[in-house]
């Protein structure tokens, strides 16, 4: 070629970062191999974060609450068949826990998988992946990269958020076009998540129902955390005067010793509510789908504020469905509720009577210095950690350490607790922990059971790795639940039960970290109090009475029972 006519050439690799980049995204949680690889140096080249966990569920998790946190959709990168197998449960994860993400998962050779003729890592990933996400797409030509990546991004976020896959086969990959053609190919996602204004009917018809109320309550879910309308909800909340009772992961985002929280009352206000509106929380399994012993003998007219239509009268009659996104409805709601109204004092002064009571009865469990420790000797330490780094995350997950923690710890702002979500899934705590240090910038306290953490414990490694400030505390009771149960048929151990006097924290000291075993609560706070001053990665070894648990903690009802076995 004559000098000065060669033309100047792009590649998928490159319009892949382009895309990612345009659209602000600036982290990619992934494992390596064909045919990712590459791609995750050359983003690490071009200034994107990559971050590299030892398993593609954690780094599917991470991306899942990096959505949640930054209402960006946070993206996940595998290589195909098992590596996108091993992040699907995270995508799942996050369509139904409405968390915008994005599974972007190298594939192998369509010519070859259609025909089923053995492949390297042969599957047909976008078939798989439909079921279970918002929207799934393939790009198959380089040209078509920005289009893919901008409606990847348009669907996780808009409406109500969810995952989204993305399939990228392996040729894509080094397919070649001109420079500028490729600039112009992509495709900067203008207003990705467009407000969703309520119709003034709805919101009239919601603030009249509520204002007929004589024992009104409000329920806000994480969706309403999510919204990031922290301000709007403050000021509707204080207006009205009505209770709110926080959702897990809605705590803090008004604080849970805000004088209207009924968080410590939830059994008084479902029961004796007459009119309950949802912000951003649904009637599901968490909500005993709003009927039933839970919900009492009171009658009931819901009011339910949601981005989503469908989700109106899913379980029972809604009486003022509001559709909209929450910071819209919230902010329609202040302007139309005027002054001289508000929730009765008789009904908000038998709320904090009956909280008052709850935490008095809770408050002396929280002082024991027993040794080993039970939850509550050990959750009292960590409630004042919290209490003291307010900005923190806590992480959480288990099944008594879970519901006790979450019973426990005060929130005090929003989107500080990051849990299990609506699948009570085990094995998200190590990749959100990571996630939440990396975009956030504020130290973790993880607060996992034993079982919890073994699903995730690898990722250890990725925190001493990358050097980030979390704290995990381990409750170590030796087992799922409890760590006493005996298997009365031969030798083998019970089923719930794991290694007596395990020692999680000499994993942490095995790539650097700091290990601790503290079997007193006075020991967990000076270790807790150490890692939260050093932002040292830190692993404690909390041990529990084994006997302290018990099965399944809260949700014991939901376990099948035998009729045989009980003779
Ligand atoms: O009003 P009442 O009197 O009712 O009292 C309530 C509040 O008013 C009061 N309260 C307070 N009192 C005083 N002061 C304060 N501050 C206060 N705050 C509240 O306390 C009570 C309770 O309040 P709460 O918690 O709000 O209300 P309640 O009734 O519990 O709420 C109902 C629910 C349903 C909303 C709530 O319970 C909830 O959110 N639950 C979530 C439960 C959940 O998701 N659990 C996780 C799954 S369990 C099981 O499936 C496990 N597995 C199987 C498995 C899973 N999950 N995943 C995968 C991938 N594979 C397998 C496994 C393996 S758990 C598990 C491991 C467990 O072992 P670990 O070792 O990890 O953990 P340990 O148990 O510790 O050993
Ligand atoms: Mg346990």
């Amino acid at each position: 070629e004559a000098p000065g006519t060669e033309q100047e050439l792009t590649d998928g690799f490159h319009l892949v970062i382009d895309a990612l980049k345009l659209n602000g995204i600036n982290t990619i949680y992934n494992v390596p191999g064909i045919p990712i690889t590459d791609l995750g140096r050359m983003a690490q080249a071009a200034g994107i974060r990559v971050i590299s966990f030892r398993h593609e569920q954690n780094a599917g998790y991470a991306a899942g609450i990096a959505g949640y946190l930054t209402k960006k959709p946070g993206v996940c990168l595998t290589v195909s068949a098992p590596g996108f197998l091993n992040g699907l449960t995270a995508l799942a994860h996050a369509t139904t826990n409405c968390y915008p993400m994005i599974l972007v998962s190298g594939s192998s050779e369509r010519e070859i998988v259609d025909l089923q003729q053995g492949d390297y890592e042969e599957m047909d990933q976008l078939a798989i992946a439909k079921p279970l996400c918002k929207a799934a797409y393939r790009v198959l030509h380089a040209q078509d990269i920005g289009i893919g990546f901008a409606r990847a991004i348009r669907a996780a976020v808009s409406g109500r958020p969810g995952g989204v896959y993305l399939d990228l086969p392996a040729k894509l990959f080094g397919q070649v076009m001109n420079a500028e053609a490729g600039q112009k190919s992509l495709v900067k996602v203008i207003d990705a998540a467009p407000a969703q204004i309520p119709s003034p009917a709805s919101v009239k018809r919601a603030l009249d129902v509520l204002k007929s109320a004589k024992r009104p309550l409000i329920i806000l879910g994480k969706g309403a955390a999510y919204a990031q309308a922290d301000e709007e909800i403050k000021s509707f909340v204080e207006k009205s005067g009505v209770p709110f009772l926080p959702m897990s992961m809605a705590k803090g985002l008004l604080p849970d010793t805000h004088p209207q929280c009924a968080g410590a009352a939830r059994s008084t206000v479902l029961k004796d509510s007459d009119v309950v509106m949802l912000i951003g929380a649904r009637l599901n399994w968490l909500l005993s789908h709003g009927k039933g012993k839970s919900w009492g003998e009171t009658p009931k007219k819901f009011i339910q504020v949601d981005i989503e239509p469908k989700e109106m009268d899913s379980n029972v009659e809604i009486v003022a469905p509001v559709v909209g996104d929450i910071g819209s409805v919230v902010s329609a709601f202040n302007q139309a509720i005027g002054a001289g109204w508000t929730a009765p004092a008789d009904w908000t002064k038998a709320v904090s009577t009956k909280r008052e009571e709850n935490v008095a009865k809770m408050a002396p469990k929280l002082m024991n210095n027993k040794s080993p420790m039970d939850y509550h000797g050990a959750l009292g330490v960590l409630k004042n950690v919290i209490k003291e780094y307010p900005e923190a995350i806590l992480v959480n997950e288990g099944a008594n350490t879970l519901d006790l923690a979450r019973g426990v710890i005060d929130m005090y702002k929003p989107r500080k607790r990051l849990d299990v979500g609506t699948w009570g899934v085990m094995g998200i705590g190590m990749g959100q922990a990571i996630a939440a240090a990396l975009e956030t910038g504020h130290p973790v306290l993880a607060v996992e059971g034993d079982s919890a953490f073994g699903f995730s414990g690898m990722e250890v490694e990725t925190i001493c790795r990358y050097n980030l400030p979390i704290c995990v505390v381990i409750f170590n009771n030796d087992g799922i639940y409890r760590g006493t149960d005996v298997n009365g048929a031969n030798d083998d151990p019970a089923t719930t039960v794991f290694v007596k006097g395990a020692r999680y924290d000499k994993m942490m000291e095995a790539f650097g970290g700091v290990g601790v075993n503290a079997t007193s609560p006075d020991e967990l706070k000076r270790a807790v109090n150490e890692a939260m001053k050093s932002g040292k990665p830190t692993l404690i070894n909390a041990v529990i009475d084994p006997a302290a648990g018990s099965e399944s903690g809260r949700i014991g009802n939901l376990n099948p029972q035998s009729v045989l076995q009980k003779k």
